[in-house]
């Protein structure tokens, strides 16, 4: 019989990707999207998926239509990446963050158990959790030290899919999901910003770009690669908590040296008055500069992952390294400033 599977944050980065590895396996996939003036189904289109999914209206604050979709589709597996999901935001609006990030899992997990605890359930966890972490590389068993109301939140939310697991028996997963890019990131994260910017650079469209800490170091892989794991945790038959990543980490700075590169532009590291600046060595011009409002009241620094439960228990492996990874993404930007094709 053909599974069924409901995805919320359909239209996100990861909605995208886990939609079109669902429907390659033969899924029937219903998305759920957060009713506003004009949906963003721009993503999903870019991955030409979107005709094949039913969308339904679902806001995680909203625990009615939760229930009505839910009991509606009866899916086999809900994927729950909805959120709020933008560190810098949380600081700003930490309670709506703690609501969707955090009770708007509740709510999701209290249906599935109303509903007979037979859905099987994926939480888009987080390498924020980890924080300021105690060790690393981290794994499942290191400590968790969030540093962010998003962390906080997804920390909440990761123990409330634990206590589902072990108190009513519900088939919930957790993914300790690292940093994981592509070109249907958002512009916001780092390394968008990075890869759109320097391309904008490339072709003359503007003369630098703005970022903050450049020393914070993260374990960045390819997005497509994680939603396999999503997946791979729900075909288990027992559910459990998995670390995503790659076991290799780079700091900001070295993301934009290799996203320079990606377009023939090699940068030496100086300093202007207070702070530090790249400059592309061929022309002299400063293209990388530091602007204060970028930095985090409590930064995360410091991010590796050790993956080592998900290659063994669940034969899962990334497939794209650090330097593909950046190519990949400046690629994809070029190409769609120059087709004049940037909906997102
Ligand atoms: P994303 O691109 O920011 O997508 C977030 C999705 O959540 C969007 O579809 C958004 O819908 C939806 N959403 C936001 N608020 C909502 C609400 N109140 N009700 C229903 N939907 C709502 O995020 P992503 O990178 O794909 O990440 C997917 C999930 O994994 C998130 O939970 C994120 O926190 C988590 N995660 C991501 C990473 C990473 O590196 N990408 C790592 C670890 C964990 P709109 O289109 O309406 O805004
Ligand atoms: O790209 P970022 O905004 O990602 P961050 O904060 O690590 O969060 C992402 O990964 C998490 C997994 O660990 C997800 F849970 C979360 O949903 C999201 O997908 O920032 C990465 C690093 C930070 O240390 C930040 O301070 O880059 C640093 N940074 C330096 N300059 C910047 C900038 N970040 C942004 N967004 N913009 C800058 O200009």
């Amino acid at each position: 019989m053909t599974k069924k599977a409901l995805i919320t944050g359909i239209t996100g980065q990861d909605g995208a990707y886990l939609s079109d590895f669902l429907l390659k396996k033969g899924y029937k996939v219903y998305g759920a999207v957060r009713r506003t003036s004009s949906i963003n189904t721009a993503r999903l289109s870019y991955m030409g998926v979107l005709e094949d999914i039913e969308l339904v209206s679902m806001d995680l604050a909203e625990i009615t239509n939760i229930q009505r979709a839910i009991e509606k589709i009866k899916p086999d597996e809900i994927y729950n990446l909805a959120a709020q999901s933008f560190v810098q935001t949380s600081y700003e609006q930490p309670i709506y963050t703690s609501d969707i990030d955090g009770i708007g899992v509740t709510r999701i997990l209290e249906t599935i158990r109303n509903l007979g605890g037979k859905i099987k359930f994926y939480q888009a966890s987080t390498s924020e959790m980890f924080g300021k972490a105690k060790e690393s590389p981290q794994n499942e068993d290191t400590p968790f030290y969030p540093r962010s109301p998003y962390g906080i939140a997804k920390l909440y939310s990761h123990w409330m899919t634990v206590n589902y697991r072990e108190a009513w028996g519900i088939h919930s997963s957790s993914g300790i999901l690292f940093n994981h890019e592509s070109p249907l990131r958002g512009t916001e994260f780092v390394t968008r910003k990075i890869s759109l910017g320097m391309s904008q650079i490339a072709l003359k469209k503007i003369k630098k770009i703005n970022l903050g800490n450049l020393n914070a170091e993260r374990d960045w892989g390819f997005a497509g690669d994680y939603v396999e794991a999503m997946w791979l945790m729900l075909q288990k038959n027992n559910p459990g908590d998995y670390v995503i990543a790659t076991g290799e980490t780079h700091s900001v700075r070295e993301f934009a040296q290799a996203a320079a590169n990606a377009v023939d532009i090699d940068i030496s590291w100086d300093t202007n008055g207070d702070s530090e600046v790249g400059i592309c060595k061929k022309t002299g011009e400063i293209i990388v500069s530091v602007d204060p409002q970028f930095n985090r009241p409590s930064e995360t620094e410091h991010l590796l992952g050790d993956p080592s439960r998900a290659r063994d228990n669940l034969g899962w492996s990334p497939s794209l390294d650090f330097k593909s990874l950046v190519n990949m993404m400046v690629e994809h930007d070029l190409k769609r400033l120059e087709e004049n094709n940037l909906w997102f």
